[in-house]
């Protein structure tokens, strides 16, 4: 069985419904600033695996919003940590364009081989935070399709469209396809 390595037990919570059996290792590690949520997740993996060793899975997550030229992106820890859904509301003030999209990059490490698995989810931001569940940015995003905030909706509800549920299906596929257990 794989296990998660975050600092972030929402991550896991969400994860688990889908792979019950996985395991988390509660752990932050360093991050390298790079243009891509993938060249994170593979300077990561590296970094990780002579820390942790084999099979274990990250995941790096962003919000990308089209009006603010895909902002925060791969800044979205710091940005949610010093802005947070305010000052992200604020930038969005007068913006006609709302859309924005989630991206999840699932890396995993599996017998000495590095694997990325990707979720997107495409919504908007909505105008005001709305909701109590989730975390992160999920007051302020409303996937397409829904008139919910991810902050209103269960576990499972955001999983069945969210970015990282998308990604978490196909790690269960893979899973499946190379008999991790
Ligand atoms: P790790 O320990 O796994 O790195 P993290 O919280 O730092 O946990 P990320 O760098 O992947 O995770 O996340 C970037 C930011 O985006 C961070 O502030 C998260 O709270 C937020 N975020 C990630 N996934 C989200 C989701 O599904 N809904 C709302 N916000 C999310």
């Amino acid at each position: 069985m794989f296990k998660l390595v975050t600092h972030n037990r929402h991550k896991y919570e969400e994860m688990r419904k889908i792979v019950p059996g996985l395991k988390m290792v509660d752990m932050e590690y360093p991050e390298i600033q790079a243009n891509t949520l993938e060249e994170v997740v593979d300077f990561s993996l590296e970094y990780l695996s002579k820390v942790i060793g084999e099979n274990f899975i990250i995941d790096d997550s962003g919000l990308f919003i089209e009006a603010l030229n895909s902002f925060p992106g791969v800044y979205s820890a710091y940005v949610f940590d010093t802005l947070g859904n305010e000052g992200i509301l604020k930038l969005m003030e007068e913006k006609e364009r709302r859309e924005a999209y989630f991206k999840t990059v699932v890396g995993i490490r599996f017998e000495g081989i590095n694997y990325k698995l990707v979720g997107i989810c495409h919504g908007k931001i909505a105008e005001e935070p709305k909701g109590e569940n989730g975390f992160g940015y999920d007051p302020i995003f409303i996937p397409e399709g829904s008139e919910k905030t991810f902050a209103e909706m269960s576990t499972e509800e955001k999983n069945r469209v969210s970015h990282r549920g998308k990604a978490i299906i196909k790690l269960a596929g893979f899973m499946e396809r190379f008999g991790v257990h």
